[in-house]
């Protein structure tokens, strides 16, 4: 927990001066900046002083192999980050075979830290968080994401979808905090066609410790390849779910 918090304010460093942030281009609407590549080094850096012999996969590149796998996503909303739009998080996760053990989020421009362990609830700054209630489609708000690495016109179509089932749809641009705040009960679902495991599976954690349903993610390939991510309140899951996947 204290490793998220201290990369968090590492990043935040970086925001205030600006002329350090070396912002570089990765791919359409994807870019890294210094901070990335920092706080990704300081979070490996204490995990691996922590727990000698696990293994690492970070965005910005780290890959070592391990009996237990941490996941990191050093800075998740990048594009915010360097926008300096307060939307974005340090994201952390701990796989041990093909279970997700342990997901940390923190969000340092509101002090928030997400937390949950498997068969141990969902937490923030010590709160328990449960998954919204509601089963109505007319009064749902959703947060989908999009990415050039698919396609828009599908992204379209999914939108349209749950606007005429009355639903309302909103992009923040941060996946890890979208799925936070699903299982914080303020979004009633989170879906995205693609993401990649250090987007995603902390998230992931936080919102079925939370009692919401999420769709099936982690399989050898998908730890670097990404996959498809639905996360939901239980009833408004299948219509989420097909509103993403429904071309
Ligand atoms: C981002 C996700 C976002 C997705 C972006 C990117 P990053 O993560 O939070 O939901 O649409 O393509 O994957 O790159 O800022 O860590």
């Amino acid at each position: 927990m204290a490793t998220a918090r201290d990369a968090g304010a590492l990043a935040r460093s970086f925001l205030a001066d600006p002329s350090r942030l070396d912002v570089a281009i990765k791919g359409p609407q994807d870019i890294v900046t210094a901070a990335d590549a920092a706080v990704e080094r300081l979070i490996i850096e204490r995990l691996a002083t922590a727990f000698p012999g696990d293994g690492f996969v970070g965005e910005e590149g780290a890959r070592s192999n391990g009996e237990h796998l941490w996941v990191i996503d050093p800075i998740d909303g990048t594009a915010n980050f360097a926008r300096d739009v307060p939307h974005w998080c340090v994201s952390i996760a701990l796989v041990c075979g093909r279970m997700v053990e342990l997901g940390v989020i923190y969000d340092p421009m509101r002090d928030a830290l997400y937390s949950a362990q498997r068969d141990a609830g969902a937490f923030c700054n010590a709160r328990a968080l449960r998954v919204a209630t509601l089963t109505d489609l007319q009064h749902a708000t959703f947060e989908v994401g999009y990415s050039p690495r698919t396609d828009a016109q599908s992204y379209g179509r999914c939108v349209t979808r749950l606007l005429l089932a009355g639903a309302n749809v909103l992009q923040f641009g941060s996946a890890a905090l979208g799925l936070a705040w699903v299982a914080a009960g303020r979004l009633d679902g989170y879906a995205e066609r693609h993401l990649y495991a250090w987007d995603a599976l902390a998230g992931l954690l936080l919102v079925s410790e939370a009692g919401g349903r999420v769709g099936p993610f982690l399989s050898a390939e998908a730890l670097t390849a990404g996959n498809v991510t639905v996360a939901a309140a239980p009833a408004l899951y299948p219509a989420l779910q097909s509103a993403l996947i429904g071309d």
